[in-house]
Formats: structure tokens, sequence, C-alpha cells
């Protein structure tokens, strides 16, 4: 990063109550939304980021949320993410750019693929675990920072507009993948009709349940706390397992370019719903435990058609590093997709196993 924009970010985060001199400012991790910046001081280290506004247009009712909810569980004991306020004591800085400040959870690492079995079913019982706690979170008090976040025949109609438009003509260079949305168009609409009839609970979830979104203990494996909750929002059960089987029950990155190491494994999956379904079997609802496969394919296939969809739109949505790596990043989704597809009846039979 260079000299000004380092300097420009110390005026920034010289307006939060930190502790110490600011001694060092980096970009860190991987998110694709938020701009992340690791701020060393003389005393600690803290997580900056620059709120992108664009996707999250309430900053102010986002912040309540994180509060909120992060003042629910530090009360339970949980560990969980601190808000730094500003020197004003507001929770973050409000201007042109909006920026926030967390305390830098320490002794933690965040994997961007699930290597270790026993690491994801460690992640997929603290997210089943977070499920609980959020199950005693008034949802009245929270704002849905993104409307229709996971409505995925919603996600079909933009994904059409944005073929539509074709803004930067590069639906030439993708006819094979969005054949592959095309044709699934009769698969998109059965979590939202599940919770539109009452068959599926509605409940508080985080959204966002990817590897990268919890803290795991650098030593032990172990979960410590679940981060980015700009998302959580009333949603189901199936969101939350399915983003976490999208991103970590693969064999390979989300952006990995080979296809022939990108495959749906069976034995990750069953890791992660040891972990996860052991921590919500009293509240899961026998429809919920059925459809847990089917919402591993459809967030799988939602995420893979917004990756394509902001492809064909000039990548505006999802942070990328080189042009091509939303359709990279599409690509590994609907190969998962399809393995899934030809393993519901493997995936259930786990389910079943777990549950019994
Ligand atoms: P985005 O919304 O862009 O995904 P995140 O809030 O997930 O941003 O943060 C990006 C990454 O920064 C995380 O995957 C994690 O590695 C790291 N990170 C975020 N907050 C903290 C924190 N408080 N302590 C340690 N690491 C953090
Ligand atoms: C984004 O913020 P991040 O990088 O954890 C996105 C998710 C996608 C994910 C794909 C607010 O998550 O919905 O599933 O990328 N978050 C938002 O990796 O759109
Ligand atoms: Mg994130």
């Amino acid at each position: 990063m260079n000299v000004q924009y380092t300097n420009e970010y110390k005026t920034v985060a010289q307006q939060f109550c930190l502790q110490g001199e600011v001694t060092e400012i980096c970009p860190y991790g991987e998110g694709h939304i938020n701009l992340t910046l690791l701020v060393t001081t003389t005393e600690k280290r803290y997580i900056m980021q620059k709120m992108n506004t664009r996707v999250f247009n309430d900053p102010d009712s986002l912040m309540a949320n994180i509060c909120g909810v992060t003042e629910h569980l530090r009360a339970r004991g949980i560990e969980t993410l601190n808000v730094v306020p500003t020197k004003d004591g507001q929770p973050f800085l409000k201007g042109e750019e909006c920026y926030r400040v967390y305390d830098f959870i320490e002794n933690t690492v965040t994997y961007q693929t699930a290597t270790d079995k026993e690491v994801f079913k460690n992640s997929g019982k603290a997210f089943g675990e977070f499920q609980n706690y959020l199950a005693e979170f008034d949802a009245s008090k929270l704002t849905e920072t993104i409307k229709r976040f996971h409505d995925t025949p919603k996600r079909f109609a933009d994904f059409k507009a944005a073929l539509t438009a074709d803004a930067f003509n590069r639906a030439k260079d993708c006819q094979k993948e969005i054949e592959f949305v095309l044709a699934r168009e009769n698969t998109y609409g059965i979590a939202m009709e599940g919770l539109k009839d009452g068959s599926l609970p509605l409940r508080v979830t985080h959204n966002d349940t990817k590897l990268n979104n919890i803290l795991m203990d650098a030593e032990t494996g172990k979960a410590r706390a679940v981060i980015d909750l700009d998302t959580i929002m009333p949603g189901s059960m199936l969101f939350d397992f399915g983003d976490s089987i999208r991103f970590g029950a693969s064999t390979a990155a989300e952006d990995e370019q080979d296809l022939d190491k990108v495959h749906f494994d069976i034995e990750l999956f069953r890791a992660y719903a040891e972990g996860y379904c052991g921590a919500v079997k009293d509240s899961i609802t026998p429809r919920e435990a059925e459809l847990l496969p089917y919402g591993s394919y459809l967030m799988t296939i939602e995420c893979g058609m917004r990756f394509l969809g902001d492809y064909l739109a000039g990548d505006t949505y999802f942070a990328t590093k080189y042009e091509g790596h939303n359709l990279v990043r599409c690509r590994t989704q609907f190969r998962l997709a399809e393995e899934m597809q030809a393993n519901f009846d493997k995936m259930s039979k786990i389910i079943g196993e777990i549950l019994k």
C-alpha cells in the first residue's frame, strides 16, 4: 500500500479510541465486500474496515444490528467482535466514506479452504451454536440490511436482467455458464415457498457462513468467534447450513482455475453436518433436516449466478483481483452444484444417520 494511502488511513484510525500510537496499516484478509485493514499500534492490533456502503446503504442500521447482536452474545459469555467507538462515542465514522474498527481477535486463523475435517466440523458446531444464540435474539430489533438476500428466484431475475443488458458484451464468452443457470430455473423456488407457506420456520440467521467468516483458535483448531455480522437478518437455517457447505465441502478454493481440482467432498459434508446438526438437534424441524442437502445446492448455485451476474455487469459488486475472476468463481460453484445434485441421496442418508 502506498504512503499516501497509509497516511490517509492513519488519519482515519486516529479518530477512533485506540490504545497507543498507530505504527502500521496494511490490507488484511480475503473478504469480497469491505476493505479490511490491519492497524497496529504501540499497544495492540485492530481491524479497521472501510464499509461498503454501496452494498449496505444504511450503515446506521447495520451498525445498530451489530452492536445489538454482539452485546447479546457478550452478555452470555460468548467471544464476539468488539466495536471500538470513535472519539465522539459513535459506533462508526460517518462521512463520504464510512469506517468502523474492531479489536483484532488474537491467536486465531481463518481458512480459505477446509483442509482439515476436524476444523470444518468445529466450524459447523460453532455456526450451529450461533444459530441457537440468535434464536434468543429479538428479531424485531433487527433491520434487514440487504433485502431479499437469499431470495433465489429474485437473484435469478437479477441475473436475467444483467444478461439482457449484457452491458460489457461478455455474454458471448460464457454461454455454457449462462445455460447452466437458465436450465435449472425450476429448482430455485423451494426455500422461499417454504418460508412463505410456513413449512420452513423463519429464524434469525447469519446468512454468510463461509469458513473465512469464523475465527478458529490457532492452537486448538476450535472455533473462537463468528465474524462478518453484516448480514444477520431473518432467514432460513438452509441458508446458513448451505452456504458453509458451498464454500467448505469443496476440494478446492472458491476461485480455483483448474476445474479438475474442484469436487464436492461428501466426507467434508459429513464432518460439517455432524458439527452443525449436533448443535441444532433440539430445534431443527423435520422439513429443515430433509432440505439441508437441497439448501447446500441452492446456496451454491445462487452464489454462482451472483458471480456470473456480476461478471456480466462489469464486476461492480464482489472485489476482484483480475479480469475474469468472477467468471472463474462461478465455474467452481456450478461444478459443485452439479455434483451436489448427483449426491442428494447420499447427503440425505448422512443427515438421517446424524439426527436419528
Ligand atoms: P468482508 O465482509 O469483506 O468479508 P470480513 O468482516 O469478513 O469482511 O473481514 C475480512 C477478513 O478479515 C476475515 O475473513 C478475517 O480473516 C479478518 N477479520 C475480520 N475481523 C477480524 C477480527 N476482529 N479479528 C481478526 N481477524 C478479523
Ligand atoms: C461475500 O463478505 P464476504 O466476502 O464474507 C458475500 C456473500 C457471498 C460470498 C462469496 C454481503 O461474502 O453473500 O456468498 O461473498 N457477502 C455479501 O464468497 O454479499
Ligand atoms: Mg467475510
